[in-house]
């Protein structure tokens, strides 16, 4: 068979055997969020019949109330997650506490995951791409017993594997581990994700810069001063830059993974401490980004070295093509 049909099962059990003792428990655990992310595809895929399936009394054919793709998307990772045997708890951007699973399979489990379930939620109505972003951390307490908030409660460099789900033109899950990054398209008659996109590597530099302009009088001196350098670049400079910024970060990211180019979203004066989630959208990225060739830095540092003291907290980000960030934060950092 040829490589490029390799499906996610498959190549993640090749890769298995390229470290010794390996158990098998990673490969579980991605083969439980793709078994989720499908499910969410399905429904992602029907979003603008949600309200005329609604309508029929609110309630959809099992008499369960229609709820909100973000619950849904919720919903589904729990469950795949619980019912898996790869897992002793999950954090979601949804949820205000950790879950626990404590039974006597998942206590054994190495693995905690953390996810936002549908990132970019507010482009459903509006047919943009929106995704799933994943984080997983090696437990740091003892196996056997339920997990605690301590596992949870790592720094981004501590991360054994992240990924995320663009619900796009295709339907693609890009993961990566230390082995490097891969991305897999969904192959919908045979509903498998098929390795497409080996070995991804960030450019070291791009042409698309990536923030919401429309903040810009509420950015920072040094932050405005490079969007202005961006805006002026020549030909003679490398210019001129095309900027995107669609309000997915999944969007905005897998692109500036493949092509290259920065994506950003610094501190405003609405969001003092930043909007996204370092949890389930900053660490994740930062790692693939990383891990791809590039760096995500959060103007004070390196994301994937912040010690993390609440599971909600926030952070502003700079990321994508390692000589872009690097000129970026001549004029950022603090
Ligand atoms: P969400 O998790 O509520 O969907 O918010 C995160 C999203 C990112 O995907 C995107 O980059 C950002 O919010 C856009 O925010 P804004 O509309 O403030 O530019
Ligand atoms: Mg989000």
């Amino acid at each position: 068979m040829q490589t490029k049909y390799m499906s996610l099962d498959e190549f993640t059990i090749q890769q298995l055997r390229m470290v010794p003792g390996g158990t098998g428990e990673l490969s579980r655990l991605l083969r439980d969020i793709g078994l989720a992310s499908k499910r969410i595809n399905v429904e992602v895929n029907k979003a603008g019949l949600q309200d005329i399936l609604g309508d029929m009394g609110v309630k959809n054919v099992q008499g369960e109330e229609v709820k909100k793709l973000d619950d849904f998307a919720n919903n589904q990772l729990i469950y795949v997650l619980k019912n898996g045997m790869s897992c002793a708890g999950i954090c979601s951007e949804e949820e205000e506490n950790i879950q626990i699973f404590d039974d006597e399979l998942s206590n054994k489990s190495k693995y905690v995951v953390l996810f936002d379930p549908l990132d970019g939620s507010s482009n459903i109505d509006t047919n943009i791409s929106i995704g799933t972003i994943f984080s997983i951390f090696r437990r740091v307490t003892e196996l056997g017993k339920p997990c605690t908030i301590e596992d949870f409660l790592q720094p981004g460099s501590q991360q054994i594997a992240a990924g995320y789900i663009v619900y796009g033109s295709s339907t693609m899950l890009v993961y990566a581990t230390r082995l490097g990054v891969n991305g897999f398209t969904l192959d919908p008659p045979i509903g498998e994700y098929c390795l497409s996109h080996p070995d991804i590597q960030c450019p070291a530099d791009g042409k698309i810069f990536s923030v919401n302009g429309g903040y810009y009088r509420q950015y920072d001196q040094g932050v405005q001063k490079y969007i202005d350098l961006l805006q002026n670049k020549t030909k003679a400079d490398g210019g001129p830059l095309t900027q995107r910024f669609t309000g997915s970060m999944v969007a905005d990211l897998h692109r500036t993974l493949i092509k290259g180019g920065i994506f950003m979203y610094p501190l405003t004066t609405d969001n003092p401490k930043g909007k996204l989630r370092l949890m389930y959208e900053c660490n994740p990225f930062g790692y693939i980004t990383e891990m791809a060739g590039g760096k995500a830095e959060s103007g004070s540092g390196k994301i994937l070295d912040i010690h993390p003291t609440s599971l909600h907290q926030r952070t502003p980000i700079f990321i994508g093509s390692k000589n872009m960030v690097e000129e970026c934060l001549s004029y950022v950092s603090s």
